[in-house]
């Protein structure tokens, strides 16, 4: 049967007959068809990728890809008059990530599954995931995004396990969604309780934080900024962490294994330490199914790897010891024991996992009980080998790794740019797809001027193409011409969305004074801030001032233009990343662990505007420092400023006239009457007084920088060469590579 005779049958009509929606149903049915024809093949080792996060995105268009049917499905419904990129607007985006790290774990799934790897991903069904983003008087508010509904890609399983906390026993249940690859099926294991309540939550997300049952998988990263809000976080991870370790002993045992070999059954990589308490739980498992303590320390020690995603202090995970002691007495015990065992090998008490003021660090347990430790990109890897986790490099020197991130380039081309993927084809052939290094061969057209003139051609496009959908979404009009400047990512003063916004004040007021930018600009932004992050917030709400500011201006308007767009997710991010222009990468150096976005903006042609930081350091040596715009400080003049502890915010103020005017805006009169006065002043205040992540300093070699940049692109077929040089060299960031990596040097999985 042809596709598109499939396709007929499943709609039970002819395709120029169908609605939309019958189309959707129609392909959903079509792709589960496609996918019973494979055969999967079990292998005696599994990897298990245990994440609290996964931003999966929707997953139509990925499931056409990997089944190899997506060019023929977009091409039959073309002949008809229909849209694929229509019909995908009905999919919901599942609401199970919230940034960088949830997004890396599904690109990770996607090539895990299409390298051909036995692994499934563990984590939870979040009832209302990451909160919806809703603008309201140029602030945000949070409200709880149902996004399950009647939803079509989860399947209910019979698996169920009971979990003891201290005070009760919760049963879970099992949900998986088919993760499909080119010739094997995975799973993202999903669990989930059947007395969670969505009903208890209000629509400015309150509810009860002590009503485990009914609320315990409502939310991710549920608000810890109170006692309740914590323990809820860990009775979550406790969930993840035992439901993922019953898993993995089940299967094993199906598979025919025993356990003192598990280690030669499994392997888990764990996202970050929200996971981490797997490494008690198996060890507690073993020893009730009657293995002793030191057989179950020595082969959960082979089966667990960690991977650290930030340097961040705050955001790696203490837990008061008397909190797990309270919810998870059993697991507490074991966590004493194994920090015992360490305290009697080293005196360090850097190395030690409950410290002197009964604080339980989860990393170092995840160290000190997991045969590889990696980082996400070179400079992250090296800062945790020097300083961060210094101590521990020296006694497991063997056990340091780094796997430089990467992203699905089906998603992120084929999927997301099929102009440009299909332009990319016309050139050099389809075979890239096998091997993303290909891309490399793009740079012999990089003097063809008909290549460069069509390359400049699909950005227009693509840009058109979003302005036509943000005009829909949110009754606003882009002029395509600009330059689309785009700043996508999480709400965090270390990634300085306030020093972009800096410039647009200054570049505002030299509008207002008459020196008009060459071609207007257009500044994008997406991001979420943790609802308890109050200068995060105060950030979004000067964007969200400024951009109703400049509408309101006509003079203004027509040169620069600033917009955020609303509940920014993966959906946007297909979106934009195609049309954009400028990959604003602007970190303070040493913070960023890696980055992901501007992977995904190089690979669409854009050029990144960024610090040595994270990611962009490996960008930067594969395009050359002609083809990327490096500014700011290094990360060991960071390191070394933060060391000196002498940083002045105020005397960069006070002798800067360009900061001190941008600043002095931020509660002037005109933002005031758009804004609210307390909050701005908080800002400013941060800014003069603290500026912990050192904007001020880099604020002159980022202005002028990125002006360079804009004098540039007025050079379009110069432009368009770096662009070009920027695709052809994105190949590295290929995230069948970097899994590939991991199983060749971490889990080893034939
Ligand atoms: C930490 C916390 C701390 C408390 C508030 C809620 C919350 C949520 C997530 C996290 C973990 C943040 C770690 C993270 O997302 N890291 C990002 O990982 C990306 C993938 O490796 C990397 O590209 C980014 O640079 C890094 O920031």
């Amino acid at each position: 049967m042809t596709l598109s005779q499939r396709l007929e049958k499943n709609c039970n009509k002819l395709i120029y007959d169908c609605t939309d929606e019958e189309l959707f149903c129609g392909i959903l049915k079509t792709i589960d068809e496609l996918k019973n024809e494979i055969k999967t093949k079990d292998e005696k080792k599994k990897l298990y990728y245990i994440s609290a996060e996964f931003l999966i995105g929707k997953l139509m268009e990925s499931n056409l890809i990997n089944l190899g049917v997506y060019h023929d499905m977009r091409q039959i419904l073309s002949e008809y008059g229909k849209d694929l990129s229509k019909i995908t607007e009905l999919e919901i985006e599942p609401s199970l990530g919230n940034g960088g790290l949830g997004r890396l774990a599904s690109c990770f799934l996607d090539s895990i599954a299409y390298t051909g790897i036995d692994g499934d991903g563990v984590g939870l069904l979040y009832h209302c995931g990451l909160f919806k983003q809703v603008f309201k008087e140029n602030k945000q508010f949070e409200t709880p995004n149902l996004w399950l509904g009647d939803n079509t890609v989860l399947n209910k399983t019979d698996i169920s396990y009971t979990v003891p906390f201290g005070d009760m026993t919760l049963k879970s249940r099992l949900y998986t969604i088919d993760i499909i690859g080119k010739d094997r099926i995975n799973k993202l294991n999903l669990f989930d309780i059947e007395t969670v309540d969505e009903k208890i939550v209000t629509d400015d997300i309150r509810y009860d934080k002590a009503d485990i049952r009914r609320n315990l998988t409502l939310f991710l990263y549920p608000d810890d900024s109170d006692e309740a809000g914590r323990r809820l976080r860990l009775y979550q991870e406790y969930f993840m962490a035992s439901n993922g370790a019953q898993l993995i002993i089940d299967e094993t045992l199906r598979r025919g294994g025993r356990l003192e070999d598990l280690a030669d059954y499994a392997v888990v990589q764990i996202n970050d330490t929200h996971p981490s308490l797997i490494i008690p739980e198996l060890i507690r498992l073993l020893c009730e199914r009657g293995m002793d303590m030191d057989t179950s320390i020595k082969i959960v020690e082979k089966m667990c790897a960690y991977t650290n995603h930030t340097i961040l202090a705050e955001a790696l995970e203490k837990w008061e010891a008397k909190t797990i002691q309270d919810i998870i007495p059993e697991i507490y015990e074991i966590i004493k024991e194994l920090d015992a065992r360490k305290k009697s090998e080293c005196a360090d008490k850097s190395l030690h996992i409950i410290d002197d003021n009964s604080l339980v660090h989860m990393a170092r347990m995840d160290i000190h009980y997991s045969f590889s430790v990696n980082g996400v990109a070179a400079l992250h890897t090296e800062i945790l080998k020097k300083s961060e986790l210094n101590d521990f490099y020296k006694i497991y020197p063997e056990k340091f790794n780094n796997k430089t991130n990467g992203i699905s380039m089906r998603r992120w081309l084929t999927g997301a740019n099929p102009r440009l993927d299909g332009f990319i084809e016309e050139l050099i052939g389809r075979d890239f797809r096998n091997d993303y290094e290909k891309l490399k061969s793009l740079e012999r057209y990089k003097d063809d001027n008909r290549v460069l003139s069509k390359l400049l051609e699909i950005k227009a496009e693509n840009k058109a193409d979003l302005c036509d959908y943000i005009k829909e979404k949110q009754g606003i009009d882009l002029d395509p011409n600009s330059v689309f400047d785009v700043q996508i990512k999480r709400l965090h003063e270390y990634k300085r969305q306030q020093m972009n916004v800096l410039y647009l004040i200054t570049k505002y007021l030299d509008i207002k004074r008459g020196i008009l930018p060459k071609r207007p600009i257009t500044a994008i932004f997406g991001a979420k801030a943790a609802p308890a992050y109050t200068i995060a917030k105060d950030i979004i709400h000067l964007i969200l001032c400024i951009e109703e500011l400049i509408e309101k201006d006509k003079a203004v308007s027509e040169h620069l233009r600033v917009v955020m767009v609303e509940n920014y997710n993966v959906t946007w991010a297909e979106k934009i990343i195609p049309a954009s222009d400028i990959s604003e990468q602007i970190s303070l150096a040493s913070k960023e662990a890696s980055g992901t976005g501007n992977m995904k903006m190089m690979l669409n042609g854009a050029l990144t505007l960024g610090t040595m930081d994270g990611a962009n350091i490996e960008i930067s040596s594969l395009v050359g420092e002609d083809n990327i715009y490096i500014f700011g400080k290094s990360s060991d003049e960071v390191i070394e400023c933060y060391k000196k502890n002498n940083y002045k915010p105020y005397d960069y103020y006070e002798k800067d006239a360009r900061i001190k005017e941008a600043v002095d805006f931020i509660t002037d009169k005109d933002i005031l009457a758009l804004g609210d006065k307390e909050s701005l002043t908080r800002l400013k205040n941060e800014l003069i007084k603290k500026d912990y992540f050192m904007t001020f300093p880099d604020f002159e070699d980022y202005y002028s920088t990125k002006d360079k940049m804009l004098s540039d692109y007025e050079n379009r077929m110069g432009w368009a060469k770096q662009s070009l040089v920027n695709i052809a060299n994105s190949g590295y960031f290929s995230s069948d590579r970097t899994i590939r990596e991991y199983n060749s040097d971490i889990w080893r999985i034939v």
